[in-house]
């Protein structure tokens, strides 16, 4: 059964919006919609907004916290049986969900979802977010207490991972640099290539190579989305993907017999003030997990 798991923390420690996602998706009918069960939230809220210098990464032992509690979480809900559905919060939430499973002796590759490599490092992160920089811990590049949160790393092998509808390199060079760090055992796609290629013909192919390979975790950054769809985000970025080109990708890989459970980050509620966008992202989810 699908399970909703809340996890409102966001990796600046200022109390952005993102931690109060899970809560406008839930008043915007999600759980009901999906016939899912309500685990609740299930880790804190980071309060920390220093960056620690030792790490680089902002509010350092309060991120280990909260994913340590997204690890246990996430654990047993697999344990019993439960398909996670995480409702973030922002992209760092993967290190307790890759954590969790890590805990029960399971390994997934990632169809990773995102407008963004999130692939810097600890000193190249313009403001030391873990957000900037989970794939790269995930897949073994990071500080220690994070890199190794639950055992040796890495979380996720990087042949293992696709990222899917980042932006081209050469629309913007901030883009460019932070694709310089992904190294090339890792699968990349633009959203401009997926729409060019057809969303769902590119879904189906991911689904059917990642898949291939054994489970599989979906992790959906709504910022894959052009802030023309979706302008309620931390950081909208023109060139992404149109709701139904969304719709298309992900549907098939929501709907693989390898999929895990499901991630959603990076809803920014306190930018919707009327829930249009709530309600929007509840049509989108349901479309493909219904
Ligand atoms: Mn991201």
């Amino acid at each position: 059964m699908l399970s909703v798991l809340g996890a409102p923390f966001d990796s600046s420690g200022s109390d952005r919006g993102e931690g109060r996602a899970p809560d406008a998706l839930r008043r915007a009918g999600l759980v009901q919609r999906l016939g899912a069960r309500d685990l609740g939230d299930v880790a804190p809220r980071i309060t920390d907004s220093k960056r620690e210098p030792t790490s680089g990464v902002i509010g350092f032992a309060e991120l280990r916290e909260s994913s340590l509690a997204l690890a246990v979480a996430i654990a047993r809900a697999l344990d019993q049986q439960n398909r996670p559905l995480v409702l973030g919060g922002d992209c760092c939430l993967l290190l307790g969900i890759f954590g969790g499973l890590r805990l029960i002796g399971r390994e997934a590759g990632l169809w990773f979802v995102d407008g963004h490599a999130d692939f810097y490092d600890t000193r190249s992160s313009p403001n030391g977010e873990a957000a900037d920089m989970e794939l790269a811990m995930l897949t073994g590049h990071g500080p220690p207490g994070l890199v190794d949160l639950v055992g040796p790393p890495p979380l996720v092998p990087p042949e293992r991972v696709m990222i899917l509808g980042h932006r081209r390199a050469e629309d913007d060079k901030d883009v460019a640099e932070e694709l310089g760090y992904v190294p090339a055992a890792i699968e990349r796609l633009d959203a401009r290539s997926i729409e060019e290629r057809g969303e769902g013909r590119v879904g189906r192919d991911c689904e059917s190579r990642l898949a291939g390979l054994g489970p599989a975790w979906l992790h959906l950054d709504l910022d894959v989305l052009d802030e023309q769809a979706l302008p309620a985000l931390t950081y909208p970025q023109p060139g992404g993907l149109s709701w139904n080109g969304f719709i298309e990708l992900v549907r098939p890989l929501a709907a693989s017999t390898a999929l895990v459970g499901v991630s959603v980050a990076d809803f920014e509620p306190d930018r919707d003030p009327d829930g249009v966008h709530a309600a929007q992202v509840v049509d989108a989810l349901v479309q493909v997990l219904g």
